[in-house]
């Protein structure tokens, strides 16, 4: 992205030249538009340099109706305008600036700034959507205290809201009424939130630790009510645990939260006024599985713990976002080990590392987890500020210990109550409370890319010899990598996999390093990066006698799992070279056989663990092990070694399948969740056999189903099965949930990603279909992402009508909703991973959106795809 005009640098930051201490927002909200009028009092930033004297003010697509300094308006020629706002200069000490805009929200399709979303409208300000309301410094670094005034008509939008809390409210002329909130607490631009509407609700209440009753409640379409019960359990257990965890008690009176329709991410943090996709709220068992139950969970606490952890500190500007991101993401995370299988939570935080911030840290798209610039902040809300920002916080706090790190969490907090800081602020603070000297580490913030340790080793005489090289590939613009500071678990175990000394910590600094073991009277087994105590990439010889026994043995569940991974590994790798080379496969390796016939006679309690224990390494995973990706290569190696253990073990599979079986009323908890996991995964091989009663089983499956896991175990286990049961569930499925649009993305995703027929022609088909709706994400991110993701083989079709179809509507979605089309455009930029002849298709589909107009987002990412090619 350098050398674009329009880039930001992190070099570049200035302090703000002028402060704003309050904020007055009066929205008159009309039929045919909204006016806004601000009125801010404005003083020059002690800490701006000498001489510094023109101010920004941010606007997009506002009508600017009055502007006016101590009530004298501004004529066209006391101010400059361009696209991106307005320029004022020779202005006092201390000033009132009044702005009056008109926005029209109904037509607003971005879904940033002010938008309706059905009979709801509502705000989306990060990361500069504020600057779609008024005329505003949109940056985080200027926080000042609101007030706002929302009117509007009391039939049409009985419900209004904004942040902090309510201090006035009552009827106003012809029908209309009106409410005012006052926020005490000084915040950034893009924090604000408004919300108008006809809702239904559910109240509750939280009392505080210190004895303080909040009011909780969530808004969300009428009729909906029914599904909110988990989310707002979910709310009450973050704030039991924020204060039990780190000693943090909620700020102010309510907590609000919105479900809205049409929505471009997950979730967004406004004090006291959380807006959410319903897909993040609604969890119902008979519309929800298991998964979305613990999403919807951690994304209620993850949106909850931002009140501090970026509220109350903030980032001084969007270069730190992980500061706020990485931290909360990275508490989201413990707060999830603590309410469901610890072993198999990390596990999915690794799974997600491995899949998406890998490979994302590999492509064109690499970035430092504080990069240096960027075109569209939108495009830099990544797997790697947020994953990979929060495996940075965990390495500190394994460094610190859990303990020292919570407590230095709270020093910063304190540290910078109230403030915008720097993700060098955090470090800082963190080194000061802990006394780790974090010097190297901070080059973890500054490099992209993904480092390899490669473990040798070495047994003489009792004392076994790790050397350990480390080395970080070059990303884009960045050619050399410095050391890291790498900390690594390892564990040591005999050949009964008995533990031989308690799992050490040691910090790698180096190049390549030596570290010793003495006194063993026999090679040990080693468990290298348990855990997976950093985000890196381990090459380690391990024979199969080895990983068996970790697999068994080891006493960290994650280092069991990924012994398992790693002995499917090797068998997959296998058999795409055999299948790329000569279209043969080979048989099932006997010592992966063997492995399972271990597993399965002695399984681990823990049935999630089971169940993940069972599960092969993603195609993305496998894909990662090669320099080109070969889709077909990779999709058939996975799908023959899944049938070869199916028709090995389908004894032992279909005794799992009974013994797990749906029994019972459903709860979702860690142990009925696990047996659901491990049922799903069994019926799932079992249907790699493609026999009529793997058929009729799932078939009976899903009709006697009670919740959506179980329906959905059998619907995706008859997804390669065509014929009348998938047709009679699937038309069931149709039928029964047609008033349900999240669960009709289910149902999009199941079409998107069947392979037989013509899937192309399918998904184009559904792009006219009264369930879809292209200004809805959800709706789009199902069909087309589920197409991209789900169905390899159509997308990355010979005749090119895959790459054909995601390329029209990229174009088409760029029009309105550029951060959607953006996200698509990101599946093709990656082509250079390819082999041929899918990365010359990718590669067109990137020229093609190259030669088109394009939204600032998607031409970013299209660049970045076509960068040194
Ligand atoms: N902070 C928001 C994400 C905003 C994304 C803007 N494109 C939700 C979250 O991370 O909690
Ligand atoms: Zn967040």
């Amino acid at each position: 992205m350098t050398g674009n005009p329009q880039a930001k640098y992190r070099a570049d930051y200035q302090v703000p030249t002028f402060l704003i201490d309050t904020v007055d927002l009066d929205f008159d909200i009309q039929a045919d538009a909204t006016r806004v009028t601000a009125t801010h009092t404005v003083r020059r930033n002690p800490a701006a340099p000498e001489g510094a004297s023109r101010w920004r003010l941010d606007g997009r697509d506002l009508r600017l109706v009055h502007i006016a300094i101590d009530g004298a308006e501004l004529g066209v020629d006391a101010y400059t305008q361009d696209d991106g706002g307005l320029w004022l200069d020779n202005l006092a000490d201390r000033f009132t600036l009044t702005v009056v805009t008109e926005v029209d929200p109904d037509h607003n399709l971005s879904l940033e700034g002010l938008y309706r979303s059905g009979p709801i409208l509502c705000t989306q300000c990060e990361a500069t959507g504020f600057s779609r309301i008024t005329y505003f410094p949109d940056r985080p670094d200027v926080m000042a205290c609101f007030t706002t005034r929302i009117e509007a008509d009391a039939a049409t939008y009985p419900i209004l809201l904004s942040n902090g809390n309510c201090i006035d409210s009552g009827p106003a002329q012809a029908g209309r009424h009106y409410a005012v909130y006052e926020d005490p607490f000084a915040k950034p631009c893009y924090l604000f939130a408004l919300v108008a509407g006809d809702l239904g609700v559910l109240h509750d209440t939280y009392r505080t630790g210190s004895g303080r009753d909040v009011a909780l409640a969530l808004y969300t379409e009428h009729g909906n009510e029914a599904q909110c019960a988990h989310a707002m359990a979910s709310l009450k257990a973050a704030m039991a645990w924020d204060e039990a965890t780190y000693g943090l008690e909620y700020d102010l009176d309510q907590f609000l939260i919105v479900a809205v329709a049409s929505f471009n991410m997950g979730a967004m943090e406004n004090k006291g006024l959380n807006i959410f996709n319903t897909a993040f709220v609604f969890a119902h068992h008979e519309t929800a599985t298991d998964l979305d139950f613990a999403r919807v969970r951690d994304v209620v606490a993850h949106e909850y713990f931002h009140n501090y952890t970026g509220n109350r500190v903030t980032c001084r500007d969007w270069f730190q976002l992980s500061l706020k991101e990485g931290l909360t993401v990275y508490r989201e995370h413990q707060f999830a080990i603590d309410h469901g299988s610890p072993g198999v939570t990390r596990i999915d935080q690794v799974r997600m590392m491995r899949d998406v911030q890998f490979p994302e840290d590999a492509g064109p798209r690499a970035h430092p987890v504080r990069p240096e610039s960027y075109v569209e902040m939108n495009n830099f809300y990544t797997v790697t500020v947020y994953e990979k920002g929060a495996e940075l916080i965990r390495m500190m706090a394994q460094m610190a210990g859990r303990d020292a790190f919570t407590r230095a969490v709270k020093h910063y907090l304190d540290k910078h109550d109230g403030q915008a800081v720097t993700i060098e602020d955090f470090v800082v603070a963190i080194e000061e409370s802990t006394g780790l000297d974090l010097g190297q580490f901070r080059d973890w913030y500054a490099y992209a890319g993904t480092p390899r340790l490669t473990v040798g080793r070495e047994f003489i005489d009792g004392r076994l010899t790790l050397s350990i090289a480390q080395s970080t590939p070059a990303t884009p613009g960045q050619p050399d990598k410095p050391a890291f500071d790498i900390p690594m678990a390892i564990a040591l175990f005999d050949k009964a996999g008995t533990p031989l000394a308690e799992p050490t910590l040691v910090r790698l600094t180096q190049p390549s390093e030596r570290i010793t073991f003495d006194g063993l009277e026999s090679e040990p087994i080693v468990s290298a990066l348990r855990g997976m105590t950093a985000p890196v990439k381990l090459t380690f010889e391990q024979n199969t006698a080895e990983l068996t026994r970790l697999m068994a043995r080891d006493t960290d569940p994650v280092a069991r799992w990924d012994a398992a991974q790693s002995l499917y590994m090797a068998t997959l790798t296998q058999s795409v070279v055999a299948y790329r080379d000569d279209e043969t496969m080979p048989g099932l390796d006997s010592g992966l056989i063997e492995a399972l016939d271990v597993l399965l006679a002695d399984p681990p309690a823990d049935r999630a663990l089971l169940a993940e224990m069972l599960t092969l390494p993603s195609t993305t995973q496998i894909g990662e092990a090669f320099d080109r990706i070969d889709v077909g290569a990779v999709e058939t190696a996975r799908r023959h070694v899944k049938q070869a253990i199916a028709e090995r073990f389908e004894t032992e599979l279909a005794a799992l399948a009974d013994a797990h079986a749906p029994s019972g009323v459903y709860v979702f908890d860690e142990a009925e969740a696990g047996r659901r996991r491990v049922f799903a995964v069994a019926l799932d091989y079992l249907s790699a056999r493609d026999t009529d009663a793997i058929r009729e089983r799932a078939l009976r499956v899903y009709n006697a189903a009670d919740n959506m896991t179980d329906r959905m175990a059998a619907l995706n286990a008859l997804q390669r099965l065509p014929g009348p049961a998938r047709d009679s569930a699937r038309a069931d499925f149709a039928e029964r949930f047609a008033d349900e649009p999240l669960v009709m993305d289910k149902w999009l995703r199941l079409q998107a990603a069947t392979e037989d027929g013509d899937a192309v022609a399918r998904v184009r088909g559904l792009l006219d279909d009264r369930r879809f709706d292209f200004t809805n994400p959800n709706r789009v991110r199902a069909l087309l992402g589920g197409f991209v993701r789900g169905n390899p083989l159509a997308f990355h079709r010979d005749d090119g009508a895959g790459y054909a179809l995601l390329g029209d509507e990229i174009l088409r979605l760029d029009a309105f909703n550029p951060q959607l089309a953006a996200a698509l455009a990101g599946l093709v930029a990656p082509w250079q991973r390819y082999a041929e002849p899918y990365a010359q298709g990718m590669k067109d589909t990137l020229l093609r959106l190259q030669a088109a107009e394009l939204s600032d987002n998607t031409r970013e990412i299209v660049a970045a795809g076509l960068a040194d090619s």
